[in-house]
C-alpha cells in the first residue's frame, strides 16, 4: 500500500520571516505546501505567497542547460569558458578587473563558497550582494553603535512588548506572518500599542494606534526629537548610559540642534505637534518598546544615521538586551542574514571578520590558507556597475539576482552589462532582463531542489531541504562555483562534497581564534555529521561550542574595543536629490502583497497574479486632477535618469506631492514599466545603499490612441508603448496601449494572436471599439478588445470563460460584451486569493451585515486561510462604516 509520502521540512524562499514549510511532492513535479506547525518562526502559519509556492514549481520557463550565447553546451564547456574568461581577464588586467554580484537568495553554503573564491583566491574584494540595496545601512548602523552587526531582538519580543514602533516597514504586506503574530498578540492584549511611521497609509495601519505620515527622509529629525524628549523628561537610564556607553553628550548636542523644540521637529517632519507629543509620550511611558524598521529607513541617503538615531533612543533608555524591547532591523530576503554572516559584501572579509580590525586579515588568510587574500575593500553595488560601464570591470558573474531591474539607474546598468566583455549569469530562469545580457548562462537549482541553510531576521538558522529531483542539468550554486575554482587551480580549497562540509567549514571559521571577541560564533555546529546536518532543527546564533547561548547584550557588553556601545551624533539632512520645478513630485517605491521582487517566481502563480495584475502608480486624488489625469488612465513617470509607464490609482492615503510605484515589473513580463529606469543612484555615504525611496519625478498623461485587453492561451511577445502580461489559471492576460491608429493596431495584434481570422468580430460604427474572439471548435482560444478610451471590462469573469470546455450561443455574445449578464454578477477585483473572493462579493456581504472579518470568513471563507487579506477586509468594513456615518 502507498500512503502519503512523508513531508519534507524546509523553509519558505521568500521573506526574512523564514517560515517553516512542509512539502509533500505529488510525483508530477508539483507539491502540496503547508506551514510547519513546529517551526518557531511561524508555528504553522503561511502568508499568501508561501501558501502559493506549489503554483511556482513549473519548469516551462526554467533554464535547464548551460548556454554559451544562445547555444546549449555541456557543463564542461560552460565551466571551462567561465574559468578561462576570469583567468584571462585577471592575467591581463589584474584581480580588480573582475567581480561577483550575488544575492540574499543564495543559501549560506553557496554564499560562503563564492566569497571564498573571489576574496581568498582570485584576490579581489569586488563581491557585492543585492543586500547592498537592502540591509547595508542597518549593517553599518549596527557596527557603528555595537561594534558588530548583531540584531539583538527576536520575534517573541514583539509579542512581549507594550509598544511596537514600526518605521518604514509595510509589515502587513512584506512580513505578513510576523504581522499576524503581532496582530494576534495585540488582539489578546489590547494594552500593546502600535505606532506606524510611514509617509503612506499602508495596510500595516490596520493595527496601528497612531500613524505618523512623516515627510519622506525626515526620520533622523523625528528620533533626534525623541532623544531630546527623553532627556527633557528625565527618562534617561543614567546607570546604563554611564556604565555601558560612550558619546552620549555629543549625540544629545546634535539631537538638540535638530530639535530645539517640538514645533521645530513638527515642521521638519511635516507632522501635527499633537501626534508627535502622543508618540513621544507613549515611548517615554513604556519600558517594553521594540522599534522595528525596514526599507523606509535603510534605502536612504541618510540610512545609517536613521538606524543610529533609533538605536540612540534605545541606548539612552537602556531598552536593549532584555525581553520585549530593543532596536529591531528586520531582513527582507530569506538569507540576507546568511550573506552578512559569511561576509559576502565588498567591505567585509568573512564570518564577521573585518578589513579594519587588526589581526582579522591574518586570521582569515591562515584559516583559508589563502596567500592571495584581498587586502582592501572592493566596490559596492552601484559603484561596481558604474565600473562595469566604464570598462574597468571586464568580467562579472551575477548569481541569483536581477540587477538590470532592481538597481537604480537601471538603464545605465543595462547599458553597462551590454558593453561588458564577459557576463556570466547563474539563474533558475532562462529569460530574465539580466540573463538576456549574459554571454554564459548557468542553470541553478531552485527552491525545492536545492539544499543548505538560511538565517532569518531573528538570527535563526534553518534548513532548506530538497523534495524534488534536479530538473534537466541544473546544479547547486555552490557546486558551480567550486567547479570553476577547481579549474582556476584551487582544487584543494574547494574540495567540498556537499553543503554539509561547507557548513562545517563556515561554522569552524566563525569559531576560529574567536574566544568571545566576535559576536558570530557557530562553534557548536562545526562538528555536525552529515546526518545531523540533514536533520538540523532551527537554531539561533550565537551557538558557541562551550557556553550556553545568552540574549545578545544582556550583560551590557558590546563588541567595541572597550566593550561599550557608541552613541552616534547624527544630524538630520534632507534626501540627496531635491525636487525642482521640472521634477516636483517625490517617487517612493516598494512592494506589493503578492509579488516577490522581479516576479521570476510569483508571476507563475495565477492566484498571486490576481491581487494587482498591473503596476499601478498610487497618487493623491488632488495630484491626479492637477495633472489632467484620471484614475485608471496611463501616465508617464519621468526623472533625470529615465522614464516608465504606469496606470494611475487614486489613493487618498498618499501624501500630496508624493507618488508610489511597485518595484516588481520587468521587461520580461511587460513593456515600458521598469520603475528603476526612473530611480536615482544617490547612495548613503557610509553604507553605499541607494536611496530607492526618494527620486524627484514628474508625472504626465501618456498620449495613447487606444488601449485594450488581450486574453489568450498562448504567450505573446509584444512591442507596444505599454503592455503587461499576467497569468490566469487557463489563459494569459495582456493589458495593452498604443499610439498608432486603432484599426492598424487591431489588425497587427489579431495577426499576432492567431494565424486565422477571428470567429467573431464586432466593430462599433464610430470605430471607437473593436472586438474579436477566436475559438477552437467550441473552446475559447483568445479574445481582443481595443478601444479609444480604457474600458471597464469584467476581467475576472472574462478569464473564467477560458475554463469552460464550450462557449456557445448567448455566451459568445456576452463574451464580446466583455461582461457577465445581469444574472451572473461579477466577483470583482480579487482580495482573498486563497479562495478567489472578489471585492464585489465582499462588499455585498458587508452590506448584508457581515461587519467583522470573522463574520465575513464565516459567510465567504475569505481571510480564513493565510490571513494576508485581513487588513484589506478590515479596510472594506471600515469604508462601509464610514459611508454609513456620512
Ligand atoms: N510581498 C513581498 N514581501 C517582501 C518582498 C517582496 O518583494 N514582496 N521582499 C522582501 C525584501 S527583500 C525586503 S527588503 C522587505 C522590505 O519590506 P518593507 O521595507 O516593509 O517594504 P517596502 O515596501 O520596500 O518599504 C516599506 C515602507 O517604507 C516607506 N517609506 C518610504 N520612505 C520612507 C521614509 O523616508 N521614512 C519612513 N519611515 N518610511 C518610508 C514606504 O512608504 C513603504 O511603505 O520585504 C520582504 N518581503
Ligand atoms: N525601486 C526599488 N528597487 C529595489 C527595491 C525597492 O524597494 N525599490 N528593493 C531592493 C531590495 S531590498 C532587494 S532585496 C532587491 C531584490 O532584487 P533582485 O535580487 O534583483 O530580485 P529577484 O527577483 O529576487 O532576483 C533573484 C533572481 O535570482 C533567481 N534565483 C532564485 N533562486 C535562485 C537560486 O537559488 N540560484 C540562482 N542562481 N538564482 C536564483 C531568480 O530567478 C531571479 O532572477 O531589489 C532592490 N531594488
Ligand atoms: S511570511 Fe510569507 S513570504 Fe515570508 S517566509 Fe512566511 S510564508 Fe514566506
Ligand atoms: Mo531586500
Amino acid at each position: 500500500m502507498h500512503g502519503t509520502p512523508p513531508a519534507t521540512r524546509t523553509t519558505c524562499p521568500y521573506c526574512g520571516v523564514g517560515c517553516g514549510v512542509l512539502a509533500v511532492p505529488d510525483g508530477r513535479g508539483g507539491a502540496a505546501i503547508a506551514g510547519d506547525p513546529d517551526h518557531p518562526a511561524n508555528f504553522g502559519r503561511l502568508c499568501s505567497k508561501g501558501a502559493a509556492l506549489g503554483e511556482t514549481l513549473g519548469l516551462a520557463t526554467r533554464l535547464l542547460h548551460p548556454e554559451i550565447g544562445d547555444a546549449r553546451v555541456s557543463w564542461d564547456a560552460a565551466l571551462d569558458r567561465v574559468a578561462e574568461g576570469f583567468r584571462d581577464t585577471v592575467a591581463k588586467h589584474g584581480p580588480d578587473s573582475v567581480a561577483f554580484y550575488v544575492s540574499g537568495q543564495l543559501l549560506t553554503e553557496d554564499y560562503y563558497v563564492a566569497n571564498k573564491l573571489i576574496k581568498g583566491f582570485i584576490g579581489t574584494a569586488n563581491i557585492d550582494s543585492n543586500s547592498r540595496l537592502c540591509m547595508a545601512s542597518s549593517v553599518a548602523g549596527h557596527k557603528r553603535a555595537f561594534g558588530a552587526d548583531l540584531v539583538p531582538v527576536q520575534y517573541s519580543d514583539l509579542e512581549a512588548a507594550d509598544l511596537v514602533v514600526l518605521v518604514g516597514s509595510n509589515l502587513a504586506w512584506c512580513h505578513p506572518v510576523l504581522f499576524q503574530r503581532l496582530a494576534a498578540a495585540k488582539a489578546k492584549r489590547p494594552a500593546l500599542k502600535v505606532v506606524n511611521i510611514d509617509p503612506r497609509a499602508t495596510a500595516t495601519n490596520d493595527i496601528a494606534d497612531l500613524h505618523l505620515a512623516l515627510k519622506p527622509g525626515s526620520d533622523v529629525a523625528l528620533f533626534n526629537g525623541l532623544l531630546a524628549a527623553i532627556v527633557e523628561a528625565g527618562a534617561v537610564d543614567e546607570c546604563f548610559v554611564r556604565r555601558h556607553t560612550v558619546n552620549f553628550e555629543q549625540a544629545l548636542a546634535t539631537a538638540r540642534r535638530d530639535a530645539p523644540d517640538l514645533a521645530a521637529v513638527a515642521r521638519t517632519c511635516d507632522l501635527p505637534v499633537a501626534d508627535l507629543q502622543r508618540f513621544y509620550a507613549g515611548f517615554l511611558a513604556t519600558e517594553r518598546v521594540v522599534t522595528l524598521w525596514s526599507q523606509g529607513v535603510n534605502q536612504s541617503s541618510s540610512g545609517v544615521d536613521k538606524v543610529d538615531a533609533i538605536i540612540n533612543c534605545h541606548l539612552a533608555t537602556g531598552r536593549i538586551g532584555k525581553a520585549g524591547m530593543g532596536p529591531f532591523s528586520i531582513t527582507g530576503q530569506p538569507n540576507a542574514m546568511g550573506g552578512r554572516e559569511v561576509g559576502a559584501l565588498a567591505n567585509m572579509l568573512a564570518a564577521h571578520l573585518d578589513f579594519e580590525r587588526p589581526g582579522d586579515h591574518d586570521k582569515l588568510r591562515r584559516f583559508w590558507q589563502a596567500p592571495n587574500l584581498a587586502a582592501r575593500p572592493g566596490l559596492k553595488a552601484v559603484d561596481m556597475f558604474r565600473a562595469v560601464g566604464a570598462g574597468k570591470i571586464k568580467a562579472i558573474w551575477i548569481m541569483a539576482t536581477n540587477p538590470a531591474v532592481s538597481l537604480p539607474e537601471a538603464d545605465a546598468v543595462r547599458r553597462a552589462l551590454g558593453t561588458c566583455e564577459f557576463v556570466v549569469v547563474s539563474d533558475c530562469e532562462r529569460d530574465t532582463d539580466t540573463a538576456r545580457l549574459a554571454h554564459v548562462r548557468l542553470p541553478a537549482l531552485a527552491w525545492g531542489e536545492k539544499e543548505g541553510t538560511v538565517t532569518n531576521s531573528e538570527r535563526r538558522i534553518s534548513r532548506q531541504a530538497p523534495f524534488l529531483l534536479p530538473p534537466g542539468e541544473a546544479r547547486a550554486d555552490w557546486w558551480i562555483v567550486a567547479q570553476v575554482a577547481q579549474r582556476l587551480g584551487h582544487g584543494k580549497a574547494f574540495a567540498f562534497d556537499g553543503p554539509a562540509s561547507i557548513f562545517r567549514e563556515h561554522a569552524a571559521l566563525t569559531a576560529f581564534e574567536n574566544g568571545g571577541t566576535r559576536d558570530l560564533d557557530l562553534g557548536g555546529l562545526a562538528g555536525l555529521s552529515d546526518t545531523d546536518y540533514a536533520r538540523f532543527a532551527p537554531v539561533q546564533w550565537p551557538a558557541p561550542a562551550a557556553r550556553k547561548m545568552a540574549r545578545p547584550f544582556a550583560d551590557g557588553r558590546f563588541y567595541t574595543a572597550d566593550g561599550r556601545a557608541r552613541f552616534i551624533a547624527a544630524g538630520a539632512r534632507p534626501p540627496m536629490q531635491a525636487t525642482s520645478g521640472e521634477h516636483p513630485l517625490v517617487l517612493n517605491t516598494g512592494r506589493l502583497r503578492d509579488q516577490w521582487h522581479t516576479m521570476t517566481r510569483t508571476a507563475k502563480s495565477p492566484r498571486l497574479s490576481r491581487h494587482r495584475p498591473e503596476p499601478l502608480l498610487e497618487m493623491h486624488p488632488d495630484d491626479i486632477t492637477a495633472r489632467g489625469l484620471v484614475p485608471g488612465s496611463l501616465a508617464r513617470l519621468t526623472s533625470r535618469w529615465g522614464s516608465s509607464v504606469h496606470r494611475v490609482l487614486a489613493e487618498p492615503g498618499m501624501r500630496r506631492g508624493e507618488v508610489f510605484a511597485p518595484m516588481h515589473w520587468t521587461d520580461a513580463l511587460a513593456g515600458g514599466v521598469r520603475v528603476n529606469a526612473v530611480s536615482n543612484p544617490a547612495v548613503d555615504p557610509i553604507s553605499g545603499q541607494p536611496e530607492l525611496k526618494h527620486t524627484p519625478v514628474q508625472v504626465a498623461p501618456l498620449p495613447t490612441a487606444w488601449s485594450g485587453l488581450i486574453l489568450t492561451r498562448r504567450r505573446l511577445g509584444l512591442d507596444l508603448p505599454y503592455w503587461v502580461d499576467a497569468v490566469g489559471s487557463s489563459c494569459r492576460r495582456y493589458e495593452v496601449a498604443g499610439d498608432t491608429p486603432i484599426d492598424a493596431a487591431f489588425a497587427i495584434l489579431a495577426d499576432q494572436i492567431a494565424a486565422m481570422r477571428p470567429n467573431l468580430e464586432v466593430h462599433d460604427r464610430t470605430g471607437r471599439r473593436l472586438r474579436a474572439a477566436w475559438f477552437d471548435g467550441d473552446r475559447l482560444e483568445a479574445c481582443l478588445f481595443l478601444a479609444r478610451e480604457p474600458e471597464p471590462h469584467d476581467r475576472d469573469w472574462l478569464m473564467q470563460q477560458f475554463e469552460a470546455e464550450a462557449l456557445t450561443g448567448p455566451d459568445r455574445l456576452r463574451l464580446l460584451a466583455g461582461r457577465a449578464g445581469a444574472e451572473a454578477a461579477s466577483a470583482g477585483r480579487s482580495i482573498c486569493v486563497c479562495f478567489g473572493i472578489g471585492e464585489n462579493r465582499i462588499r455585498e456581504a458587508v452590506g448584508a451585515g457581515a461587519m467583522t472579518v470573522e463574520a465575513l470568513g464565516e459567510r465567504l471563507g475569505c481571510g480564513t486561510n493565510c490571513g494576508s487579506c485581513l487588513p484589506e477586509l478590515r479596510g472594506l468594513i471600515a469604508e462601509s462604516k464610514q459611508k454609513a456615518v456620512a
